[in-house]
């Protein structure tokens, strides 16, 4: 076999938060060079693989990736080029078997995962294909995925400043098309904004590109984004429906939830009253992300029980990726749905494993952005390559953002009349009515 991988290199760029990450590029022997941005978050799980930074707090307050890049252009790249893998289960096992711990401790997960994606592009120029089809080994996919964009930001990722809660997204699933989807998605967002302005609510945006004012209660983000979604000539639950990742590990505390906008503390039965309310009083909300601290996982089965027919419920702390740690989840029933971040886990066969796992267990799966984020759109193509359905990339604003929500544009048009949009079947499975 006539080696085709020449050598893959790295460098230090910079990500939508300013902070440095990994940028990778898989150069072939046929002179073509594939690239890879690796994201970033903020409110992460305590048992996602290990993000390899210097920690020297000369540069960039410790946060540089110079080690990265040496683990990539050092023992990845050799080990790579010596084996020539051809699939991506090869190169992902290979790397895997290298670095040698569980957590990708050693030579991290975000050296790892940049060779993996660049991997994946490079395997899709080989086949000729487009990357959604190279990395879907069956059938053609044609699901383009309901989006999720958030246009309220909290929590962890507006410093605290406003909610608690950390992301009220819209889902704007009665569409015809992921174009009109995108459409409706923008002119919420405008008419958000000018509701904030009516009420003289600063309109400065937080990491993931949603509006951040301060507010006194966690409902009261619901309440403008339903007054948007009319004041744009949609129906709250007909036409957009809305989702919220509460992100409740950033709030959870020895003395319980504290919810610091509305100057309260909760129990673990009162935080599951809580949400079950929020599902009561707003029939058109559909989907709640980490609900509960991923510390307190004991609690998770009993909202499961009182909400998961009626609405997703979503683990990403609790499950970081992580076959074992999701089929945990099926087994105890803490949840219905999980949440798929690659850089948690650390490479793209582990990444879809997860989802296979989660699949087989009767789970719904969504994929996920980063909060501190490159232009890497990666994710987009993935999510139609894994039928996934459903993907939160931030709001409909600010370039990171919108490179993902760009490129599923463009892979709809491609497809043509074999494209099928997926919001058809999430009101199948979660329409609830609307607000009497
Ligand atoms: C989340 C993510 C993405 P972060 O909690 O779901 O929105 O945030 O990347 O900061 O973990
Ligand atoms: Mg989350």
């Amino acid at each position: 076999m006539k080696p085709w991988i020449r050598q893959f290199q790295a460098s230090e760029i910079l990500d939508s938060r300013g902070n440095p990450t990994l940028s990778v590029q898989c150069v072939l022997t046929d002179q073509s060079i594939h690239e890879a941005g690796i994201p970033s978050g903020a409110s992460t799980g305590s048992r996602e693989a290990h993000e390899l930074r210097d920690g020297d707090p000369s540069r960039y307050r410790g946060l540089g990736v110079l080690q990265a890049i040496r683990a990539v252009e050092g023992e990845l790249s050799d080990a790579i080029v010596a084996q020539q893998p051809e699939d991506q289960s090869g190169l992902d096992r290979l790397m895997i078997e290298l670095d040698g711990t569980p957590g990708k401790n050693r030579l991290g997960a975000n050296s790892l995962l940049g060779c993996s994606i660049a991997f994946s592009r490079a395997l899709a120029h080989r086949r000729k294909l487009p990357l959604y089809r190279s990395l879907h080994p069956g059938q053609a996919p044609t699901l383009i995925p309901v989006p999720y964009l958030n246009i309220w930001n909290g929590g962890v990722h507006a410093q605290w400043q406003g909610s608690d809660f950390q992301e009220y997204m819209i889902v704007p699933w009665g569409a015809a098309s992921f174009r009109d989807a995108l459409r409706w998605s923008s002119e919420i967002y405008h008419a958000l904004q000018s509701e904030l302005k009516k009420s003289h609510l600063p309109t400065g945006v937080g990491d993931e590109g949603g509006f951040a004012p301060p507010t006194t209660s966690n409902r009261a983000p619901i309440e403008f984004i339903a007054q948007a979604i009319e004041k744009s000539g949609f129906g709250p639950g007909a036409d957009v429906a809305i989702a919220l990742d509460l992100a409740a590990s950033g709030f959870y505390e020895s003395s319980g939830y504290l919810l610091r906008t509305e100057k309260r503390s909760l129990d673990s039965p009162g935080m599951v009253e809580y949400c079950a309310s929020l599902v009561k009083d707003y029939p058109f909300l559909i989907s709640l992300e980490d609900p509960l601290s991923e510390s307190d996982s004991e609690s998770w089965p009993s909202l499961a029980e009182r909400v998961g027919s009626q609405v997703q419920i979503i683990g990403d702390d609790l499950y970081c990726t992580n076959p074992q740690l999701i089929e945990n989840g099926i087994r105890t029933r803490q949840a219905n749905s999980v949440l798929i971040k690659p850089n948690q886990i650390g490479t793209v066969s582990e990444t879809q494993a997860a989802i296979g796992t989660a699949v087989q267990g009767g789970w719904r799966v969504m994929l996920s952005h980063r909060s501190g984020e490159t232009l890497d759109a990666f994710i987009a193509d993935f999510v139609v390559a894994s039928h996934a359905g459903q993907i939160k990339a931030g709001a409909p604003a600010r370039g990171e953002r919108i490179a993902k929500y760009n490129r599923l544009l463009a892979i709809e048009q491609e497809l043509g009349r074999e494209a099928r949009y997926a919001g058809p079947e999430l009101i199948r499975l979660y329409s609830r009515g609307t607000r009497s």
